[in-house]
């Protein structure tokens, strides 16, 4: 039923497509489903003459990622608010859980407000670098201008983590680089994810936490 459905949806002419907007139907419909690999085949495609068919394999997943959350701009909280709603209202997303939200003294560049803080949790079918798309999509809907480094801003949204895995690219690192050394990104993280382990350096986020905490006193 979900096949015909999505095939009469929309007539795509690439198989890719196709494939794509399957796997994800797949995903989005059977919540038990944490990831598949889907091969769509056409058969007779007009390519070359003597071939049966041409495919296409693709696996996707949910992937699990912690977002960095902070303002000190303006109404703190309602751009928190609106991160929260465009996050949860879009389908490429589920399962999303906030941390208490803590005000915190700015690090770095002391000169500005205090912050809002907090880490968001959700799984996500987006890729890193189209997760960053979206991120900073939201942080351009909220007004963010990007004129100190360090500075003030109505919104900053960081990946944390994303699965285990370890990036460096030129527009993307994760494990985010400074994030064991902040305690306003610790401390919420640790609310939600307290086991859980910095892909890098292998210690788990209560020890990061508890270690920070011995540091600052
Ligand atoms: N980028 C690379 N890796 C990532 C990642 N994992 N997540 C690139 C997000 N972006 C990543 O970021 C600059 C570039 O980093 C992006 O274009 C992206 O391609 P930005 O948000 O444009 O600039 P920024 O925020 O000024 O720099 P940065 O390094 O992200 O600053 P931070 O580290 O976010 O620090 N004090 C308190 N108490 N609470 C805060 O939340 N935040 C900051 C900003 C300073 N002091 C603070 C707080
Ligand atoms: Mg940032």
């Amino acid at each position: 039923r979900l096949f015909n459905r999505e095939m009469n949806r929309q007539k795509d002419q690439l198989i890719e497509r196709v494939c794509e907007r399957l796997a994800k139907a797949v995903l989005c419909e059977f919540p038990l489903v944490e990831k598949l690999e889907l091969t769509v085949k056409k058969p007779y495609a007009p390519v070359l003459n003597h071939i049966d068919y041409v495919a296409v394999t693709i696996e996707r997943r949910w992937h699990k990622v912690y977002i960095g959350a902070g303002s000190n701009m303006g109404d703190k909280a309602s751009y928190l608010d609106y991160a929260v709603k465009r996050i949860c209202e879009d389908d490429n997303n589920r399962n999303f859980r906030e941390a208490a939200r803590i005000v915190t003294e700015p690090w770095g560049y002391k000169e500005q407000d205090e912050f809002l803080n907090t880490v968001f949790a959700f799984d996500t079918l987006y890729q890193p670098l189209e997760l960053l798309d979206k991120l900073q999509d939201i942080e351009r809907e909220a007004g963010r201008s990007r004129e100190i480094h360090w500075g003030p801003r109505t919104l900053d949204l960081d990946i944390l983590l994303y699965d285990k895995e370890i990036i460096e690219g030129e527009r993307l690192i994760i494990p985010h680089p400074l994030m064991d050394k902040r305690l306003f990104v610790i401390t919420p993280l640790c609310e939600l994810h307290p086991y859980g382990i910095h892909p890098l350096t292998g210690e788990r986020f209560c020890k990061i936490k508890d270690n920070l905490l011995k540091n600052t006193t």
